[in-house]
């Protein structure tokens, strides 16, 4: 256990500052003992881990519900853990999707709208609202009357949707080859934007917004505008867990769980600290519960699609060798050991050292006195360690999209396309992924 001592005069204000604005945090501090605080961080932690959240997803038949359950929980259609999809209507009752590394996270397959008469109230009665946190519907042509229908109900009961505008690569592909002299991909997806808007209008739905989706390339056109609303709409407590099941298809998507993981890394690390500390072997003063680190680090590079499964899925959609796929994302250490755990304690401890002299300097943390070091040395490891599974992900996005040899068309650097190749190997844009 750390021997330091830190002065405790610390405002609450500046511990708010420095950790980033939390009540909780508040909360704990005052209540002053530090394996009750690390209890509380502890139930803190597990519940922003583990929020539950269900997402029902419905629109049209045909219209790529199926393929969106997938694509969203980063699946290909061939996935053993894969809602069906097809040309034949498939979906036809609710059916709940947990998603594979987080299965708090549960996306219901919902069956299909749009006969002539269809009755919004009656499908809703059928599907039961309250059991989502919001809807998604989608449809793969313009809008129509059920459509702004259903959505003016789900406003009636106060639940939030998302419309999506699927298939906009059809659109593109036959745009651009019908009309190739006068081709804009971006005036082609302005005409479907404004269109989908003005039926929807038509159809009763004040102030609509309509992401447009291909379901095979999830990383373009609008996703991430989507995940963002999506997560900036969300309870606050469920946005956290939301974020980290969302797939690795564009640096935005990247960035912001790096984001929500760095502004809980001073829970992870005072948990770490303050319940069941063992001597870490080889690291003088530290002390900690090195499973968890253990844990936490594996979780980090399951968040980024860094695990071996992801790996394996990620090789199988792109069609790129294996141990390609692993080079880019570090292979051998896609396996977080307890070696690994010390080593990388045993480098934090030396940046950890200043870090806890300016601490001491602010003054600070005279609650956290008996683990201090400690304290500073994981917060220290779990920064380092985050940013390098960052990296390993940009690696790992921009090599899926180099390597693509098939789609020579694909012009966007922010995304890598679900499955069936990666991107047109234009080197110049895959850089600016790295930007
Ligand atoms: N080109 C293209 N095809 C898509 C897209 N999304 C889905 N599809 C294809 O459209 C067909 C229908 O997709 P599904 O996901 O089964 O549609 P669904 O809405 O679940 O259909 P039902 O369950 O029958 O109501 C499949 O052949 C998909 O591969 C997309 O964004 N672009
Ligand atoms: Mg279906």
């Amino acid at each position: 256990m750390a021997s330091r001592v830190f002065p405790s005069s610390l405002s609450q204000s500046k511990i708010l500052k420095l950790w980033g604005d939390s009540s909780t945090l508040k909360g704990v501090f005052e209540a002053g003992d530090m394996s009750a605080v690390a209890t509380k961080l502890q139930a803190t932690l597990y519940s922003l881990e583990n929020a539950r959240l269900d997402v029902g997803i419905t629109g049209d038949t045909g219209s790529g519900k199926s393929t969106f359950v997938n694509a969203i929980r980063g699946l290909g259609d061939e996935d053993p853990k894969s809602a069906y999809t097809g040309v034949v209507e498939m979906t036809v009752g609710p059916t709940p999707y947990a998603h594979p590394k987080y299965p708090n996270v549960v996306i219901w397959d919902l069956p299909g709208i749009g006969a002539p008469t269809f009755q919004a109230e009656k499908y809703l009665q059928r599907v039961l609202p309250a059991r989502y946190d919001f809807f998604i519907i989608i449809s793969s042509e313009s809008f129509a009357a059920h459509h702004a229908q259903l959505a003016c109900e789900l406003r009636q009961c106060r639940k939030r949707f998302y419309l999506i505008r699927s298939k906009v690569d059809v659109d593109i592909t036959a745009s651009r080859s019908r009309r190739p002299s006068t081709f804009s991909e971006e005036r082609v997806l302005s005409q479907i934007r404004d269109d989908c808007c003005r039926r929807l209008e038509a159809g009763g739905l004040q102030d609509p917004k309509v992401f447009l989706l291909s379901m095979f390339e999830l990383g373009k056109y609008d996703f991430h505008l989507l995940s963002e609303m999506m997560v900036k709409e969300l309870e606050s407590h469920k946005q956290h867990a939301f974020l980290q099941a969302l797939p690795n298809v564009s640096k935005p998507i990247l960035e912001k769980k790096a984001a929500s993981l760095r502004q809980h890394i001073w829970l992870v690390a005072a948990v770490a600290s303050g319940i069941n500390p063992s001597p870490v072997p080889g690291v003088r003063d530290v002390a900690c519960d090195l499973h968890m680190l253990i844990d936490s680090l594996q979780g980090y590079r399951c968040s980024f699609g860094l695990d071996k499964d992801s790996l394996a899925t990620l090789a199988g959609q792109t069609g790129q060798a294996l141990h390609k796929i692993l080079e880019a994302a570090q292979g051998p250490e896609t396996q977080v050991t307890e070696a690994l755990v010390v080593e990388r304690l045993g480098q934090a401890s030396r940046d950890a050292s200043a870090f806890t002299q300016e601490l001491l300097n602010v003054p600070i943390l005279g609650t956290l006195a008996n683990c201090g070091i400690s304290f500073a040395t994981i917060y220290q490891m779990l920064h380092m360690s985050l940013d390098e599974a960052v990296k390993d992900a940009q690696r790992l996005l921009l090599q899926a999209f180099l390597d693509d040899s098939e789609h020579e068309d694909w012009e966007d650097p922010g995304s890598v396309p679900r499955q069936g190749g990666a991107g047109g190997g234009k080197e110049t844009q895959a850089l600016a992924l790295l930007d």
